[in-house]
């Protein structure tokens, strides 16, 4: 396993569990996941259920009452997304869980160790100059990723014009319930700007404690996209927000342009690219991270029902399961590229249907 990230510790948990003898090799030093909040759909909290993580998620994520959206301040709809298993949560939280998981069942993390590379017949070079021999190699190792490059795998890249500044701040209910005492503040609100500027203000609770906020705007708007951010700006849009942005403003904070990556093929022989090295793409369905974990599940299970033959059992396992998250890329690009969103409604439809996805069960491609 090269990288130790969500989907990294989601295959590793899952081999582990199904008999497999796994090591993971992640290049930093701490394990530890950076960024801010996270949403998670039915199709990754099956998976984390399975691999014995959903008690620990559970205890420090919620389920907001409802799915805001609001155009220059006035709701265009609330979506409470009844029946749709949805949760959010903090970054270091869901990596936390993913690794009690992994260690839980015998996995053996390496942190300190980079890969630089991978060939078909499951070996792989480190940057420490030793090898090793699988007999599967997972390349989990972010958008970034070695495994991929290395195996000179084509790809398509497909950049956008917005991008997005995350922060993780307290949730401070209070102070905002005074400042607007009608809005239901443990929802997910989408504040949307577009006239006759484009900036947009994602507002996640992720638990009791803390708020994840994610500042939008164009890249070409100088202003807009600083880092740390222009309080005054941001302010003077959304005053509503006024104590949380405060709280923002001191975190240095990154700012990171949407993209999306397209991959020739996920397989090579008997390596598999799963997680962002893969399928990396925009946020919009907020699906990254869920796919991710959706196809280190399936992987996994592929993987480990195959008999002599992996590389067919792999190129099997992305024939069945590629479509989906082809889905989840295309729909988020959709988003990103016409700002849709902004109206409302959003977790409709072909928008869903990843959300609703259910890995796990071994009938999902059985034509009914
Ligand atoms: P990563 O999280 O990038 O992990 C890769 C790991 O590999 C890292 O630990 C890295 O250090 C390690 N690594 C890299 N190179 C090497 C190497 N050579 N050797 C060893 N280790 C290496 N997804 C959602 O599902 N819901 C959301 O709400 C959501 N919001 C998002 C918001 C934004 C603004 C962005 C940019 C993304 C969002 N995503 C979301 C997507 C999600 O963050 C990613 O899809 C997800 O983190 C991918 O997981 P991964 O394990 O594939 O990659
Ligand atoms: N949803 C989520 C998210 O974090 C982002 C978006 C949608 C949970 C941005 O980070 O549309 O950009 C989005």
């Amino acid at each position: 396993m090269s990288g130790g990230g969500f989907a990294g510790l989601t295959v590793a948990t899952a081999l582990a569990q199904m008999g497999w003898s796994v090591r993971v090799h992640e290049r930093a030093r701490e394990l530890r996941a950076e960024g801010a909040g996270i949403v998670l759909w039915n199709n990754s909290l099956q998976v984390l259920d399975r691999i014995g993580a959903g008690p620990d998620l559970a205890s420090r994520s919620m389920t907001p009452p409802a799915y805001e959206t609001r155009m220059n301040n006035v709701i265009q709809s609330q979506e409470t997304l009844e029946g749709v298993r949805w949760r959010t949560m903090t970054r270091p939280h869901l990596h936390a869980s993913l690794l009690t998981a992994a260690r839980e069942s015998g996995v053996e993390v390496i942190a300190g160790s980079e890969v630089v590379g991978a060939t078909a017949d499951g070996t792989v070079t480190f940057a420490s100059g030793e090898t090793a021999e699988a007999d599967l190699v997972v390349g989990a190792d972010g958008v970034g990723s070695a495994v991929r490059d290395s195996l000179g795998i084509p790809l398509k890249r497909e950049r956008s014009g917005d991008g997005i500044t995350r922060f993780l701040v307290p949730r401070r209910k209070a102070e905002l319930q005074a400042l607007e005492p009608d809005t239901e503040w443990d929802n997910v609100i989408d504040f949307w700007n577009l006239d006759p500027r484009v900036l947009r203000i994602l507002y996640t609770p992720a638990n009791d404690e803390e708020l994840y906020i994610a500042l939008m705007s164009p890249s070409a708007d100088a202003d807009g996209s600083r880092v740390p951010i222009d309080l005054e700006l941001w302010t003077s849009v959304f005053p509503q927000l006024a104590p949380v942005l405060e709280d923002a403003a001191r975190i240095p904070g990154r700012y990171y342009g949407y993209q999306t990556t397209r991959l020739d093929r996920w397989t090579e022989g008997k390596v598999a690219l799963i997680g962002d090295s893969a399928h990396a793409m925009c946020p919009a369905l907020a699906q990254g991270a869920g796919t991710a974990m959706q196809n280190a599940w399936t992987l996994a299970a592929a993987a480990t029902a195959a008999t002599d033959d992996m590389p067919e059992a792999l190129r099997e396992w992305e024939r069945l399961e590629r479509p989906i998250t082809d889905l989840a890329q295309d729909r988020s690009q959709w988003y990103a590229d016409t700002r849709e969103m902004a109206k409302g409604n959003q977790f409709v439809g072909d928008s869903i249907r990843t959300a609703l996805y259910n890995p796990t069960d071994p009938q999902r491609h059985e034509v009914t």
